[in-house]
Parts: C-alpha cells; sequence; structure tokens
C-alpha cells in the first residue's frame, strides 16, 4: 500500500522505493522469486502498466531472464533474498564477465537477525566474489535515487549492479520525491558473441577486462562516498542503515559514509583516516570493510566494538561507541514491555496439518523443506528431521535412503511453489537412480509463506492474467514416477491410505495433497465447529493437529484437560471433527 502525501512525494517502504526507482529508470523487465524481505519490490511494480513485471520459477531463472533482456536492450531488474543470489550464483558469476545490454541490476535483500531467512548471509562478499559494484542505500529516499543511479552505472561500466537492502530498508517507509519516467531509447539485440558466448577463448579475455573495470568502479566509488563533520579525533566509516543508527545516537560524528560498498574507494578512505585520530568502522554482520582497511595497512576498530551476529540497532551502535569513550554509556531506559510469548503455528485449517499428522503415525523419517509446512517442525506436530535448503528435501530423501541409515520409511516433504523452484530435478535423479522414497507435494496453489503470491502452477500471473498451470501429477509422472496420488488433504481416511499406499511402493512415489491455502487466493471461513463439553472424553487426539483454534479448558475427565474450540479461529475444516473418537465436535448450530 502506497500513502500518497502530495503529488510529487510519497510515504514509501524502501521496497517500493526500489519499485519506483526501477520505474522512473525506464524499466521494461522486472523479473523476481518471492522471499521477505524482498517480496513487495515486484509486487509494487506489477502496479506500473509500462513494466513487465512478472514472477519466475527461481531466482537463478529471475536472473536469465533479467539477463536476456538486457541483452535484448531494455533496463531489466532481478529482485530476491539473500539467499536467492545462491540460487542465481551461476548465471550471476558469468554476468560478471558478458556484461549488460541495457542497464541490469540485481536486487537483494538481507536478513540481518533471519527474521524469515535460515541465514543470515551478507550479500556485500557477493560483490567481492564477482566483481561487480554493490550500492548499498540507507533509507526509502536513497533507495529510490541509488536504484535509479545503479542503471547508469550499469550502463557506464557495462556491469551487472547489486543492490543491496536489508530488512530495515526494505520495510520501513519514508518519505520518498517522486519523479517522472524517464525514457531509455531501446537499443535492441547486438549480437556479439565474443562477449556473450562463455566459452573458454573469450571469457579468458573477459577476466582481465574485468579487473580492469574493477579499477574504474573503484575510482567511481570515491565520488559516491560523503563525508560529514569535521571531528579530528574520531572518524567513522559507515553505510546502510547504519549510517542511520549512528546519526540518531552520534549526530555530530565525523563519518564518511560509502555509497558504495563495494569497490572500495580505499585511497578516499585512507585520506579521511589520516585526517583523524582513530578511525572505527559501523557495519552489520560482517567486518567487510573492516577487513579490507585492514588488508590495506589502515589501523580501523570495528567488530570489537559491534556485534557481528544479528541486526544492529540505535542502542547496539551506542553500546559500541561508549565501549570505545566516545559516547557516555546509555542510561538505563523503562523496562520493556512484557509480551506474551506465542509460538509460531500453522494456520487454524490449514491443509498442511493432516499430512503431518499422518506421517507422524506412521513414524516416517521425514525430511522437510522450506514455507509454511516447515512449522511441523515445532510442537505439537514436530514431524520434520531436516530443513536446510528450498528444493533439498527430495535430494537429500533420495541421499537419507541410499545411506540405509532410517529404519522408517524416507518421506520427502516439499510445498508446490518450492518443487516447482527446486524439487523437480531432485525428483529426477530420485527416479535416476530409483530411490525408495516418497516425496508428498503439499499443493495449496500459492506461495502462502511469503504472503500468497501466485507461481508457475497457480494459474495467473502477478499481473492477474490467466495463464496455463503446471500440471504438477502429469510432470511426476511424465519425468517416471509410476506411483503418483493426488488426495485431498481435508479427508482423513483417503490420505492416510495414500501415504499407506505410496510407502508401500517400492521405488519413489509421489502423494499429491491438494487442497488450497485458506488465506489465499480468498480467505476461507466455513461454519465453525464446537466442543460438546459433556461428550469430550479429553482423549486430545485433535490436540496431535497443531490447530490454533483449539484450545485447553480448565475442565478434565478422568484427570486428562478438556478441549474447546475458539470460532473466531475456527475455519470449519472438519478435521479435528473427523479424528474425534466420541464424535464430541460438532458443527455450531445457526439460529434460523
Ligand atoms: C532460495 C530461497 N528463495 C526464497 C525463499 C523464501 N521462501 C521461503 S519458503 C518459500 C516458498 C513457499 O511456498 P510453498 O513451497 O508453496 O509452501 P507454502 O508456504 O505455500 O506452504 C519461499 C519463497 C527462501 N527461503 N529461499
Amino acid at each position: 500500500m502506497t500513502l500518497l502525501v502530495e503529488a510529487d512525494r510519497a510515504l514509501l517502504s524502501g521496497n517500493e522505493a526500489i519499485a519506483r526507482g526501477a520505474w522512473e529508470a525506464g524499466v521494461v523487465v522486472a523479473s523476481a522469486y518471492p522471499g521477505t524481505p524482498s517480496t513487495e519490490t515486484l509486487e509494487a511494480m506489477a502496479a506500473y502498466p509500462e513494466v513487465d513485471a512478472r514472477w519466475a520459477t527461481n531466482e537463478k531463472v529471475a536472473v536469465d531472464v533479467a539477463l536476456g533482456a538486457s541483452l535484448g536492450g531494455v533496463r531489466a531488474l532481478a529482485v530476491m533474498k539473500h539467499v536467492g543470489l545462491n540460487v542465481a550464483a551461476d548465471t550471476f558469476m558469468s554476468a560478471t564477465s558478458t556484461g549488460v545490454g541495457a542497464g541490469l541490476v540485481i536486487m537483494v535483500a538481507d536478513d540481518p537477525g533471519m527474521h524469515s531467512s535460515q541465514n543470515e548471509q551478507d550479500t556485500r562478499f557477493y560483490a567481492r566474489f564477482g566483481l561487480v559494484p554493490l550500492l548499498e542505500p540507507s533509507d526509502s529516499a536513497e533507495a529510490k535515487e541509488f536504484t535509479k543511479l545503479a542503471f547508469e552505472v550499469s550502463e557506464r561500466f557495462d556491469t551487472p549492479v547489486l543492490l543491496r537492502s536489508t530488512t530495515r530498508i526494505s520495510h520501513n517507509r519514508g518519505i520518498v520525491e517522486l519523479g517522472p519516467r524517464g525514457e531509455v531509447p531501446v537499443r535492441g539485440f547486438q549480437r556479439n558473441p565474443h562477449k556473450y558466448v562463455m566459452l573458454p577463448a573469450y571469457a579468458r579475455d573477459r577476466h582481465p577486462w574485468v579487473l580492469e573495470r574493477l579499477e574504474r568502479l573503484t575510482d567511481y566509488a570515491a565520488e559516491l562516498a560523503v563525508e560529514e563533520g569535521d571531528d579530528p579525533k574520531v572518524g567513522i566509516v559507515t553505510a546502510g542503515v547504519p549510517y542511520q543508527y549512528v546519526k540518531e545516537v552520534y549526530p555530530d560524528a565525523h563519518l564518511l559514509k560509502l555509497g558504495m560498498s563495494f569497490p572500495i574507494p580505499i585511497e578516499r578512505i585512507r585520506r579521511f583516516a589520516d585526517a583523524v585520530e582513530r578511525l572505527i568502522v559501523v557495519e552489520e554482520l560482517e567486518p567487510f570493510l573492516e577487513e579490507q582497511l585492514r588488508a590495506a595497512g589502515i589501523e580501523v576498530v570495528g567488530k570489537d566494538l559491534f556485534p557481528r551476529v544479528g541486526e544492529l540497532s540505535p542502542d547496539l551502535v551506542h553500546d559500541g561507541l561508549a565501549k570505545a569513550g566516545i559516547l557516555e554509556p546509555r542510561e538505563p531506559g523503562p523496562a520493556p514491555p512484557t509480551t506474551v510469548a506465542r509460538p509460531p503455528l500453522l494456520c487454524a485449517g490449514c491443509p498442511h496439518m493432516v499430512p503431518y499428522w499422518a506421517l507422524k503415525r506412521l513414524g516416517a523419517t521425514v525430511t522437510g523443506d522450506i514455507g509454511c509446512y516447515t512449522l511441523a517442525a515445532l510442537d505439537p506436530i514436530a514431524t520434520m528431521d531436516t530443513c536446510v535448503a528450498m528444493g533439498s528435501s527430495i535430494g537429500m530423501a533420495s541421499g537419507l535412503a541410499a545411506s540405509g541409515g532410517s529404519d522408517a520409511p524416507v518421506v520427502a516433504t516439499i510445498g508446490d511453489s518450492t518443487f516447482l523452484h527446486g524439487g523437480v530435478p531432485a525428483l529426477m535423479e530420485a527416479v535416476y537412480n530409483q530411490a525408495n522414497i516418497t516425496v508428498v507435494i503439499l499443493d495449496n496453489g500459492t506461495v502462502a509463506m511469503t504472503g500468497g503470491q501466485e507461481h508457475p502452477g497457480s494459474g495467473t500471473t502477478l499481473k492477474g492474467e490467466e495463464t496455463r498451470p503446471v500440471d504438477i501429477p502429469a510432470l511426476c509422472r511424465a519425468v517416471g514416477v509410476e506411483d503418483v496420488h493426488v488426495v485431498d488433504p481435508y479427508d482423513v481416511p483417503a490420505t492416510m491410505r495414500a501415504f499407506e499406499e505410496a510407502i508401500a511402493h517400492r521405488g519413489p512415489s509421489v502423494v499429491i495433497t491438494y487442497r488450497p491455502c485458506i488465506e489465499a487466493p480468498v480467505r476461507i471461513k466455513d461454519r465453525p465447529y464446537e466442543v460438546v463439553a459433556a461428550d469430550c472424553t479429553a482423549c486430545q487426539l485433535c490436540m496431535n493437529l497443531g490447530c490454533p483454534a483449539i484450545i485447553w479448558t480448565d475442565e478434565t475427565f478422568e484427570g486428562r484437560r478438556k478441549v474447546t474450540i475458539d470460532p473466531t479461529l475456527c475455519t470449519g475444516c472438519t478435521l479435528c471433527a473427523q479424528l474425534c473418537p466420541p464424535r464430541a465436535i460438532v458443527p455450531v448450530e445457526v439460529e434460523a
């Protein structure tokens, strides 16, 4: 949601500001795979009719699409969360050598503190790895300006440009000046095999060119560094959101704020360092700048003062500067308000509940994947034994089965979007090597985890147009899976039967549990259910579903606590009623 303040200014999140910057830069094609905290960027781009904004199957495909569009002569943007760049790394690491046609920007959003990620890798290292520039805005206004700048840099230096955001930049809102869309002449595709065909003979010539480009970029990085203050005692080098924290707790600081965090303008920083008695680097996550400065023989302090793990904050920056004797220690503030801990749970009525309930009963060894269903690793479901990276469940199941280390049946569980993202090649491996595993594809027709986006199996595009959905059962059969079941996970006995049959099959088998997500594309709510207290025998079987609508009461039966149902949460899915031995769970009576 964009909040307009005035016609030429708007209150935008960093993600919306990046989308706006890309639109103003004349971007024609934008491609992404969703991932928090980056997702809203492409969703915001979809609102601009001039932009062909489209979800890709995964991040590598997104970069391929953007690179192809760039070579076709139009400005192009690819968007992903930090771990997405691992998936796209193969294309990325060679696109650094091909260079671009029209401007190509890869926006990557890091997640320090892991609010919703499996690791907190620092994307700045990818810039160094690929020898390409990385721009780092520190608020929404800069997010827009740096996006436009990134396209200019891309074309001027013939390079893909990384634009790094972090959760605080992506999700905070700030005032952004709005400009018109720039008209960028379309160049058309220009054949140049020496530049675009990375066979060794050609690629060899590109590497020295990349290094020479890096030198020119290093000179340019100095132009983007901004100096503030003049204290000769302490100088602070920073970039991105940590700049805002320093300004907040130490407004008079003598600062060198980098706009480009790679390559760093080392001689510019050396001059800054020479003009102060002590040099401090304030950066989030890894000592990326600090180590490069040290390697260049510049004396500097950084991670001795500030944590290397998790997000920085004004308080942590204050504490670090106090440790360095620059600021007074913080006065202890008021105690933070106490909050009631709420463990993450699947939604009431989630179609992922019964598959895990069934796998628990079957005692399976379950390799898991990334999606809403990863919550099945937690109590009370607690039926997931591994979760590493998107698409890993199937290959890991195949390897686990090959190890002979599990006496229990080996079952991979994977969401529909994750299956299409990275699961399909692993399923082919399982077929090829006849792995004795069952793959459960939890098909809810959407990317629920990141807010309900469309994907190639859902039948609609990001722009809301109908399209041909991938036929997942046909795909599984086409790659050679002989035993494929499709079942409605709201039908408990049928789901159980399908799992038993699939597990009994020798070789790879697939069960697709198909039922739309209760939240997307529309919120589903049916007549709620209630517990007839007098009939409840407190067997607590329904509790194993992990449904948040089922809650404990103070009433007991034979010393065990009975349950009740929160009618505001209940979606009327019927699952608990199907499981209830005394049939104590019934639909709420509706008054005529
Ligand atoms: C490489 C990578 N890209 C993106 C993400 C963000 N992400 C986590 S799970 C997920 C997909 C979930 O969709 P699906 O598999 O259909 O399961 P659902 O949440 O709908 O149950 C995404 C996009 C990620 N963790 N890693």
